[in-house]
């Protein structure tokens, strides 16, 4: 995809003369979801594709963005970015630039062109790859001198506050601190991590996409987010929590009586009991019990569906399906849900046949086939050298 996006750039921009190339993953949550916005543990990893980004800086202060999965050019001004919802994609480029001169660093005008192979819409961060992309080639050409930890936070918030998508910090935070055979622990309050070996010999990541329109996600999200809110004021009359990551299981059940709804009361449950199956599962690997994981996996797809209610027939038959296999370690939901993607660790040889049987399961039932994409565990954000 390297040389394409090269070429690419030649042929619309006139030459490739001092253009450089970044690239950033994608991520995949494997466990610890819902609690990235609760100040809870995660932990993802960085899948094994992404986005590319040719560019080349100019004299003057023109951006011009182009990508080849999107029929749009946006052309603006560096001085003058404002969200503009025609501007489509193209507004996370804007959003980081914006908020890098929002931090007082001097950025310049570039070209510069896109590539991805990340399913948009799917869960599995192609706005947070764009986001890092486009920051590391800023912060490595101009010299900022921006910590990686920062920049992610940078992203976060152009995300955020320019984009307006209130997400939390796990998207950027994996996408730009991933690692090749190594998952992510973060917390995300602290945003205290440590790197995970994630390398199953034998096994491989499917990512399986419901193909569902995630028509009212954005909405159910923030609804997720206020009712979480809600319960944590509730619980603050008797105690001193800053979030729900902060509460422990049996503080939970102490203190549920506080919460005068029982749909509340199943919110915060999933965010403690899946904050705990973080603990285990990343525990569960430094044992090299895959096993558990799986199970825990499970756990999680299964509180997400009663307590969280995010799922809905589409994920619920994917997983479903998957487990009717014996060599499926885990599966379960990931990302915010409602549509999106499944993951499931599945052994190497049987791959073919899981996307075989698991297509077939979910089309007979739902009535359209998923996608399905295979990974292994990638590299976070880097400029790729062009020999
Ligand atoms: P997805 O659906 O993968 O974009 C969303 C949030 C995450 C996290 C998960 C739920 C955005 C951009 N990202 O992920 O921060 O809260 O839901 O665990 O909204
Ligand atoms: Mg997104």
């Amino acid at each position: 995809m390297a040389t394409k996006v090269l070429e690419e750039f030649k042929r619309i921009y006139g030459s490739s003369d001092g253009v450089r190339l970044f690239y950033s993953p994608g991520r995949v949550n494997l466990i610890g979801e819902h609690t990235d916005y609760n100040g809870g543990y995660v932990f993802p990893c960085a899948l094994d594709f992404g986005t590319y980004m040719a560019v080349r800086m100019r004299d003057d202060g023109k951006v011009r963005l182009s990508s080849l999965n999107f029929d749009l050019k946006v052309e603006v001004d560096i001085n003058e970015l404002v969200y503009d919802k025609n501007d489509d994609w193209a507004n996370y480029p804007k959003g980081v630039l914006k908020v890098l001169q929002d931090e007082g660093y001097k950025l310049k005008g570039f070209e510069a062109l896109y590539e991805g192979n990340i399913p948009n819409g799917a869960g599995l961060s192609s706005s947070a790859s764009i986001e890092l992309v486009t920051g590391v080639a800023m912060n490595e050409i101009l010299n900022l001198g921006i910590e990686r930890v920062e920049l992610v936070k940078l992203c976060q918030k152009a995300e955020n506050n320019f984009v307006g998508v209130n997400c939390g910090i796990m998207d950027q935070f994996a996408v730009g601190m991933g690692k090749a055979d190594y998952a992510i622990f973060l917390k995300c309050d602290t945003i205290d991590y440590k790197y995970v070996p994630f390398k199953l010999d034998g096994y491989k990541i499917v990512i399986s996409n419901t193909n569902k329109r995630r028509g009212l996600q954005d909405s159910k999200y923030n609804e997720r987010r206020s009712q979480c809110e809600a319960a944590l004021s509730y619980l603050k009359k008797e105690l001193n929590v800053d979030n729900l990551g902060q509460l422990t299981f049996e503080e939970f059940n102490k203190y549920k009586y506080l919460i005068p709804d029982d749909v509340l009361v199943k919110r915060v449950r999933h965010v403690v009991t899946e904050d705990e199956r973080v603990l285990d599962a990343v525990e569960a690997l430094k044992n090299n019990d895959i096993k558990k994981f799986g199970k825990l996996m499970v756990e999680s797809h299964n509180s997400l569906r009663d307590d969280y209610e995010v799922t809905g027939k589409e994920l619920d038959t994917l997983v479903d399906e998957a487990l009717k296999l014996d060599y499926v370690l885990g599966s379960r939901m990931t990302g915010a849900g409602f549509g999106g993607c499944t993951v499931s660790i599945v052994k190497e040889e049987f791959v073919k046949d899981f996307i075989d049987t698991v297509t077939k399961g979910y089309k007979e039932r739902i009535g359209y086939e998923p996608s399905m994409y295979v990974t292994g565990v990638g590299d976070g954000a880097k400029e790729i050298k062009i020999k």
